[in-house]
């Protein structure tokens, strides 16, 4: 399932029509402007699986607004899933994944002219991009006394690291590389593109560019279109028939480095077992517990503890499925079976409940059993999440 570099093959390099590196034809006659082009992005290294899924969003929206307003074809290079942060099982070899082991690419490819890595190698070969853009804030200095949230940018000496290897790959190399400071919506990266001219660009840093509006009717196009894979699904429908053979409640129960990251959002696991139960009390049909969290085994055997006599069920992956799918597999199985629940409690601020929230949205769930979170421990006023509604 997992590409290497070896496998890349230049397609056009074996064809007559075949561009140079320099953009000449070697066929006799111009195919610059028929040929795509690409833009290929990557995210700040600690960022998680479901931010990521956002910027994928965000960047959709900008390559639907190149393909409006230049005169080329442009294609969105998926970024391959490269050792996250959160992906804790040391044993497996979790390097640039590609997109279909989680999602429809298909689906995807329907809305959004979007390639995988290993595709674009085989059209582009080993020829370096074009251009690398290293997208930073601009210095909160250069905003006099008052800041300005104007949308802007400016080519700039780089404040960090510029990034060398993407995802490892050392035979993945530029013509040029600079540093802009940025600041607006992703459609403003356009702008950037007119500038340098490239054929191929790679962005880095692309969480920066913001939704040109978010929760409208493209943002939904496209999130609707980004479809878990269709063994997923499978697996959590066949843990379902099996365990989840009445109405239950999900809660989603993010733990870890959300406790030292996000401490009021947070629950102890005492208070997560009283929110729920309380919950179930309002609703006499649901007697089944479905939780999804990254806690550890010894935090889930004191909430299960808490919670008899509910029945409580987790999804505990064998080693065949955590093989194939990785950790990231294992999560979304974890939100599938969630957005499907009769009533939904998420935690407050997590991207990976707030995705549970736009999966349930879609399915046409009622609003009032989607956007739940649970309160912290010590919070006067808790509030709950926003309802961002699906729009068609
Ligand atoms: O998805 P994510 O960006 O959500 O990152 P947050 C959390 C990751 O932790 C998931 C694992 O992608 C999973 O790998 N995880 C969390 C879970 N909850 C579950 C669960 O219920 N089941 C399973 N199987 N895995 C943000 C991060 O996390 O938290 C930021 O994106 C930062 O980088 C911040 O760390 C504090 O929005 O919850």
């Amino acid at each position: 399932i997992l590409w290497t570099a070896v496998q890349f093959e230049c397609l056009l390099c074996a064809d007559d029509n075949r561009l140079s590196a320099e953009g000449e034809t070697l066929a006799g006659h111009t195919v610059l402007n028929t040929l795509p082009r690409y833009i290929l992005y990557d995210v700040n290294k600690p960022e998680g699986f479901n931010l990521r899924r956002d910027v994928f969003i965000r960047m959709a929206s900008f390559i639907h607004h190149m393909n409006k307003v230049s005169d080329y074809h442009w294609i969105l290079v998926l970024p391959p899933w490269h050792r996250l942060y959160h992906w804790r099982s040391s044993n497996l070899v979790q390097d640039r994944v590609p997109w279909s082991l989680f999602f429809n690419v298909d689906s995807i490819k329907n809305i959004v002219p979007v390639v995988e890595l290993h595709e674009f190698f085989q059209m582009n070969g080993l020829r370096p991009l074009d251009a690398q853009v290293t997208l930073q804030d601009f210095n909160l200095k250069s905003f006099d006394q008052y800041p300005d949230f104007s949308d802007k940018w400016e080519i700039a000496n780089c404040k960090g690291q510029v990034q060398k290897e993407f995802w490892n790959l050392n035979n993945l190399t530029f013509t040029k590389s600079l540093c802009i400071s940025f600041q607006g919506i992703s459609t403003l990266l356009a702008d950037i593109v007119q500038e340098l001219q490239p054929r191929t660009i790679i962005f880095d840093h692309a969480e920066l560019a913001l939704h040109n509006y978010y929760g409208g009717q493209e943002y939904w196009r496209i999130r609707k279109s980004m479809q878990f894979s269709n063994n997923l699904h499978e697996i959590a429908k066949e843990f379902m028939k099996k365990n989840l053979k009445q109405d239950y409640l999900c809660a989603h129960l993010r733990r870890r480095d959300f406790l030292y990251g996000h401490p009021s959002d947070v629950p102890s696991i005492n208070n997560t077992a009283k929110q729920i139960i309380e919950k179930l009390s309002l609703m006499s049909n649901i007697k089944t517990i479905y939780i999804a969290t990254d806690a550890s085994k010894k935090e889930f055997e004191e909430l299960n503890n808490y919670l008899q006599p509910y029945e409580v069920f987790k999804f505990e992956a064998d080693e065949k499925t955590l093989n194939n799918f990785l950790d990231g597999g294992v999560a979304i199985i974890d939100q599938i079976i969630c957005s499907q629940a009769k009533y939904f409690i998420g935690t407050s601020k997590s991207t990976f409940s707030f995705r549970i929230q736009e999966e349930r949205e879609i399915l046409g769930l009622p609003v009032e059993t989607t956007f739940n979170s649970f309160c912290g421990d010590n919070i006067v006023k808790c509030t709950q999440p926003t309802k961002w509604r699906f729009v068609e």
